[in-house]
């Protein structure tokens, strides 16, 4: 009688014990299944929000297509008045989409890429790479900002090993850091890049960033788009009080070549000589390359894009995309 009660209570606490364990797989395989499904929706979401990209590139270079119908007939010129510069706010499929995007161009800021010629043979190439330098100094100047980073940025992109004069820094520098890595001696290619430079913080990166671009080669600045600061920085000669008025004339009649522009700030410096002498050289009145900035939610799936485009004379192309959450 004991053994039979002995045997049935063994039976008991193993039914109970399979009971349970039972239960948590069946637990942990709910679990599971639901994390599956919340991943596979995630996937969902971020695969339509990348076709929704797709979508607001194809708007951007309709826009730039159109503009360069326009510029056809009125002259190859790119101004804030013409239809590039554009911004779209959306709310599709029943108001669970919402897009918000923006076209502008690039050469209305300066291309720190400028600063990588140096090692361009031809005299007319070495004045204008001293011309840029000059330029950047100035802008940093006119920014506030520390001008010491110009010796080191420039490092950082030329091709050789040898600091330059007083404050720039080459392999030696950064390879007595830990850990330690070298000179990148080629052209940028993000701003994250610039963290890496002796000298550049994060606060600078921001201060930079809405007067300067990087692009893929060296570029002239849009005198029709170009920022204040960037604009001031162009010449000794100006200050915030004739720039407003460039600013102010270009709204009503922007520059349909870059000798109406420097014809203007001789005029209105009262100066007949350009400093620097080949002003010009740096300068142009339409942009090749412009940029898609773009935010894009979708229930809980949400990001921000950024598309680079190249237009040239014969083909409008995304030549670089860069993802993030905002
Ligand atoms: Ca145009
Ligand atoms: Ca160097």
């Amino acid at each position: 009688m004991f053994h039979k009660s002995s045997n049935s209570g063994v039976a008991l606490i193993t039914v109970i014990f399979i009971v349970a364990l039972v239960s948590s797989l069946a637990t942990a395989m709910l679990t599971r299944l639901a994390k599956d499904i919340r991943r596979s929706e995630y996937n969902r979401h971020q695969g339509q929000l990348v076709h929704f990209m797709y979508g607001v590139e194809s708007w951007a270079i309709g826009r730039l297509k159109k503009d360069k119908q326009n510029d056809a007939r009125q002259g190859a010129i790119d101004h804030n008045k013409e239809v590039w510069k554009d911004k779209i706010t959306l709310a599709l499929v029943d108001n669970k989409a919402n897009i918000e995007a923006n076209l502008d161009d690039l050469q209305g800021k300066y291309n720190l890429n400028n600063l990588a010629d140096k090692t361009a043979s031809a005299t007319n190439k070495k004045s204008l790479f001293n011309s840029h330098v000059k330029y950047f100094n100035r802008l940093l100047v006119t920014l506030e900002i520390d001008t010491r980073i110009a010796d080191s940025i420039i490092d950082w992109l030329d091709q050789d090993n040898q600091v330059r004069f007083p404050h720039g820094a080459e392999d030696s520098e950064y390879l007595s850091k830990t850990p330690p890595y070298r000179a990148a001696n080629r052209k940028l290619v993000s701003f994250s890049e610039l963290n890496l430079i002796k000298g550049v913080t994060p606060k600078i990166i921001e201060q930079l960033r809405e007067h300067v671009s990087i692009l893929p080669k060296s570029t002239k600045i849009n005198v029709n788009t170009a920022s204040k600061e960037v604009l001031i920085a162009l010449s000794p000669l100006l200050n915030s009080g004739s720039v407003e008025n460039i600013i102010e004339q270009r709204k009503t009649t922007p520059f349909k070549t870059t000798k109406e522009f420097v014809d203007l700030v001789k005029k209105l410096t009262k100066k007949t000589k350009l400093e620097p002498a080949n002003l010009q050289q740096l300068l142009s009145v339409n942009s090749e390359y412009f940029i898609c900035e773009s935010k894009i939610i979708m229930k809980k799936a949400k990001m921000s894009f950024k598309s680079l485009i190249n237009r040239d004379k014969n083909s409008i192309i995304i030549i670089g995309r860069q993802r993030g959450i905002f």
